[in-house]
């Protein structure tokens, strides 16, 4: 494989500023799911259905790490790994149990105390948190109202969300992620039904992508407007993406190839950091019922509106072009030589990260944009109460250790200006579908404890 030789970090120090960090999100690690009048979420409905389970052995997030109840152990731990940056979620239910911030009366007292003594503790113990608005816990009364992310009402109520948030822990939180992997919210949420709310279509599908493009660009001038020059902090966007490796030389994988870019970051990178509107390809090939167009004056409000680029990244795939409509086949050759997680989609490729910060430069200019790690990490696999913590984890630290290299390789040899790095996870956690099968923490949780 290209560059596998010099995986590793070799030599050298990270540039000045530099941030490590950690990363969960609410619904994952939360539980308490009832409590202190939280609002019921999609995540919450989605997993306690059972006819059929939608997540494996019928598990549920009701419970999770139980880390509402367990801030001190949390922050104890983080302290233990000598972090000093968290990335996390709000529970927008909790803050708000229908979802409607605007509106008088509506907000949760405990729920915003809750979010107080969480971040005082953390700036206690000298940590400083990234927040993350939305990690795919949409309050269910905005699903049963109006459909959720496939309605447009929705821009408006996370536009009243996100100021809520911004005027209550504004002065604390001075660095805010909008939509955590929109495309997972949208694609496997509304398009392919896995995850919750579990609806089916292109027309949901589209729908939900470009209300993500358009709450993301609402939140932004909310805080460009009326926050930050009283606050002083940075907002942007997370997305996912892997790394599109073409098969071949030829221009017809290559095309693939930038097909599958265009769909999993462009969909939102172009809009935001390049041209304000949708890349191409996208347009080409979804008809305007499923994707609404966006108009020249969306555009305008579209471009520029981040601070960072928020990258998700694990995994890359080699991509061959069969042309059946427009959309290419996806590979993974030489599994062989790819070592597995503990997850079917992941796939251990160090050489991609540095391809994919690479790309991400050269399309979105990461010194205009600078490039916050906001997830990498790799899983193994369980059944949640086993009681074997894997503390030899020598794989784990391999796949940090040369994902990482690659990323110092990056900023060094390529100059692309990364300035934060973000191992998902803290600790074992509510893996979505796969439920506790699947374990990506740092820290190894104890599922069949009740105290965790
Ligand atoms: C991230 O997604 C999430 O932000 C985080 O919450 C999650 O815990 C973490 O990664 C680890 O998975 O069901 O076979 O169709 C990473 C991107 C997209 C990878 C959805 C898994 C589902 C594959 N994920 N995908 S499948």
């Amino acid at each position: 494989q290209p560059n596998a030789a010099r995986d590793s970090i070799t030599s050298g120090e990270f540039p000045k500023g530099f941030k490590w960090s950690f990363a969960t999100a609410a619904y994952q690690i939360e539980g308490a799911y009832d409590k202190d009048g939280k609002g019921q979420n999609i995540w919450d409905k989605f997993s306690n259905e059972n006819n059929p389970c939608h997540v494996e052995d019928c598990q549920n997030g009701n419970d999770a790490c139980k880390s509402y109840m367990n801030m001190d152990r949390d922050v104890g731990n983080m302290a233990k790994l000598g972090v000093q940056n968290y990335r996390f979620s709000f529970s927008w239910a909790r803050l708000c149990p229908k979802g409607k911030c605007g509106v008088k009366g509506e907000h949760s007292a405990d729920g915003i105390k809750h979010y107080h003594e969480f971040l005082d503790k953390l700036s206690a113990a000298n940590i400083e948190p990234f927040v993350t608005l939305y990690h795919w816990d949409l309050p269910q009364a905005l699903q049963d109202e109006y459909g959720g992310w496939a309605n447009e009402t929705v821009v408006d109520d996370f536009g009243d969300y996100a100021r809520f948030v911004f005027q209550e822990y504004g002065d604390k939180v001075k660095n805010w992620i909008t939509l955590n992997e929109s495309e997972v919210v949208c694609d496997l949420g509304y398009g392919a039904g896995f995850f919750a709310p579990g609806l089916t279509g292109w027309g949901p599908q589209f729908h939900c992508r470009h209300h993500t493009v358009l709450a993301h660009v609402k939140a932004y001038h909310i805080y460009d407007s009326e926050f930050r020059a009283s606050q002083g902090g940075r907002i942007g966007i997370t997305m996912n993406t892997n790394w599109y490796e073409p098969n071949s030389d030829s221009k017809a994988d290559k095309d693939a190839s930038q097909r599958w870019m265009d769909d999993q970051l462009g969909f939102w990178a172009d809009p935001i950091y390049r041209t304000g509107d949708y890349p191409p390809s996208v347009l080409a090939r979804i008809p305007d019922w499923a994707l609404p167009r966006m108009t020249d004056e969306q555009k305008k409000l579209n471009l520029g509106t981040a601070d960072f680029f928020g990258l998700n990244h694990y995994t890359t795939s080699l991509v061959k072009d069969c042309d059946n409509n427009g959309v290419s086949k996806l590979e993974s050759l030489n599994k062989q030589q790819w070592p597995q997680a503990g997850s079917g989609w992941l796939f251990s490729v160090p050489w991609g990260f540095r391809r994919i910060l690479s790309y991400i430069d050269q399309t979105y200019d990461s010194n205009k944009y600078p490039v916050f790690v906001t997830e990498n990490g790799i899983s193994s696999r369980g059944n949640g109460t086993d009681l074997n913590p894997e503390l030899d984890d020598d794989w784990r630290i391999s796949h940090y250790t040369k994902y990482i290299g690659q990323m110092k390789r990056s900023i060094d040899e390529d100059k692309v200006n990364v300035e934060v790095y973000t191992a998902w996870s803290l600790m074992d956690n509510f893996e979505w579908t796969t439920g506790y099968h699947e374990r990506f923490g740092l820290m190894w949780t104890n599922f069949t404890s009740d105290e965790r």
